[in-house]
């Protein structure tokens, strides 16, 4: 049954991971029979995210193909619709319909084969990624949905709230049409409202994505409020509505955490309702299932879910990237890239690992494809540069990383026509723990930073410059570039770019 999810294990069935086999049975539960709410660690003040995307490989499809957008659209698998955007849904298509049935419904229905993931891989550790800038904890659950504990978050914006302030919700609050004489009683989930809201926007805005997020105070709850209101909408749980809401579900099958075996157990113990589960004694059910599966069953019934937020594990590649109108001179694409690659450093820094792999994405320019139409180069990363980036001089590292990633560009770019970039992207991949990489010697590198201070480094003359190895020149000059401000850099900016290109 239990079966956590595993980066390093992912696979084609990395969707299918339930909320049942990702939670593990609570120990502490287990010594303590009361069914007591508030028992055990977790403070009712906590704030639990929950995300799940829209229609995701319907949706990833779409911003692949945006003709898709306006049209029924399923996603097969074999026979099977594994998705359909809302439009589909709309002409009444649904989940897991077979091909056959969906074309009945709906024969004007586009389908679009879904077997390969990868698309569906990229954009799914994409959000992960995007949700860890706010925290790191983050646990995902399948391809599509994502637990954020926010917390800490609320509580430092608490903090920083006045007291007069009026606090309300965004989105929906379950079982309320108005919420604003609710949200002083519930500071924490009134804010929890407004950091989702956020969050959703950003993943509308970097990823193009939509969809729907549950605020509450624990995972099971958030996941259980989240689909309430859909597609692209929230909704908050207070804590005076747990029962309502547990009280909603249809059958044991739909508490999370209660899978088809366990529901099966159950119902062979008389049991065929969330209620029934409520009320049952607790020593029977121990003795079907253990005490602490039966507490944890308990629990559930009530919505009590005392398992933390569990990071799913550090990200398989980091990247960082910004949209914008134009860019079409290569002197803005340096500026962009460096702005970019600097962030990126930053963050590999503090994650720790040592990436091996650079890749550049660029989006030119297209009136009919605006979100998909990508177009990227990678590049193994020199062990002696890669070795720089999580250490004291990953400055070093972003000096050597530039021409890399210019070289990228121009396999790309014909940069002496004309050209109309509308994204640019840089990202780390194969990211290996300390250690892991082949150490590197002679770092250019380190040659720099033991030659020159970066106080002096806007003294060395040209002949100097000329001493060093081929194909060194422009990285000794990008590493001054570096060191001075960026309006300063404009003089030999074309000088690097001509460096850079025939690098
Ligand atoms: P879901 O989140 O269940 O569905 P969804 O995101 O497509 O739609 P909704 O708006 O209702 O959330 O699953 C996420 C993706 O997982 C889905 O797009 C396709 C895939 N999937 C399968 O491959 N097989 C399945 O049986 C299900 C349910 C989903
Ligand atoms: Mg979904």
């Amino acid at each position: 049954m239990a079966n956590s999810e595993d980066e390093k294990e992912e696979d084609d069935t990395e969707w299918k991971y339930s909320f049942v086999d990702s939670i593990p049975l609570i120990p502490a539960a287990a010594s303590d029979p009361s069914l007591n709410r508030t028992s055990g660690p977790t403070p009712a003040h906590r704030v639990i995210l929950h995300f799940d995307l829209d229609c995701f490989y319907a949706q990833v499809e779409m911003i692949r193909n945006p003709a898709l957008r306006e049209v029924p659209l399923g996603i097969q698998q074999k026979y099977i619709i594994v998705t359909c955007n809302y439009v589909a849904r709309d002409l009444g298509v649904s989940k897991l319909m077979s091909v056959t049935d969906a074309k009945e419904k709906c024969p004007q229905l586009v389908l679009v084969k879904g077997e390969d993931l990868t698309h569906y891989r990229e954009m799914s550790y994409k959000l992960t990624e995007l949700l860890m800038s706010y925290c790191p904890l983050v646990e995902r659950l399948g391809f599509d949905e994502n637990f954020v504990d926010i917390t800490k978050i609320v509580e430092r914006r608490l903090a920083e709230t006045p007291e007069s302030n009026n606090f309300s919700f965004k989105g929906h609050v379950y079982n309320h049409t108005s919420a604003e004489l609710e949200a002083q009683d519930h500071p924490r989930l009134a804010l929890g409202s407004h950091i989702a809201a956020e969050i959703r926007e950003d993943i509308k805005g970097k990823l193009g994505l939509t969809g729907c997020a549950g605020i509450a105070t624990n995972k099971l709850l958030a996941k259980l409020v989240c689909g309430t209101f859909k597609p692209n909408q929230q909704t908050t749980l207070l804590t005076e509505n747990i029962d309502d809401i547990i009280g909603s579900l249809s059958s044991l099958r739909k508490v999370p955490g209660v899978g088809y075996q366990t529901s099966k157990r159950l119902q062979a113990l008389g049991l065929a309702s969330v209620k029934d589960l409520q009320l049952f004694p607790l020593n029977d059910l121990a003795r079907e299932f253990g005490a602490p599966s039966a507490q944890r069953l308990k629990n559930l019934a009530l919505g009590v879910d005392e398992s933390p937020v569990t990071p799913t594990g550090a990200p398989q590649s980091l990247s960082d990237e910004d949209s914008f109108k134009k860019i079409s001179s290569t002197k803005e694409v340096l500026e962009k890239t460096r702005e970019l690659l600097s962030n990126l450093v930053e963050r590999m820094r503090n994650d720790g690992r040592q990436p091996q792999t650079f890749r550049l994405t660029i989006r030119k320019y297209s009136a009919t494809n605006k979100w998909f139409n990508r177009e990227s180069r990678q590049c193994p990363i020199p062990n002696h540069v890669g070795q720089k980036i999580p250490s004291e001089s990953s400055e070093d590292a972003l000096v050597l990383l530039l021409p890399l990633a210019m070289k990228l560009f121009h396999k790309m770019v014909d940069s002496s026509a004309a050209f109309h970039l509308t994204l640019l992207n840089v990202c780390f991949s194969n990211l290996q723990t300390k250690g892991a990489a082949v150490s590197g010697k002679g770092s250019i590198t380190s040659f720099f930073t033991q030659s020159t201070s970066p106080g002096k480094t806007q003294q060395i003359c040209s002949s100097q410059i000329q001493a060093l190895p081929t194909g060194f020149q422009h990285t000794f000059i990008l590493y001054v570039v570096c060191r001075i401000p960026p309006l300063r850099t404009g003089v030999v900016t074309a000088w690097i770019i001509r460096l850079a290109h025939t690098a």
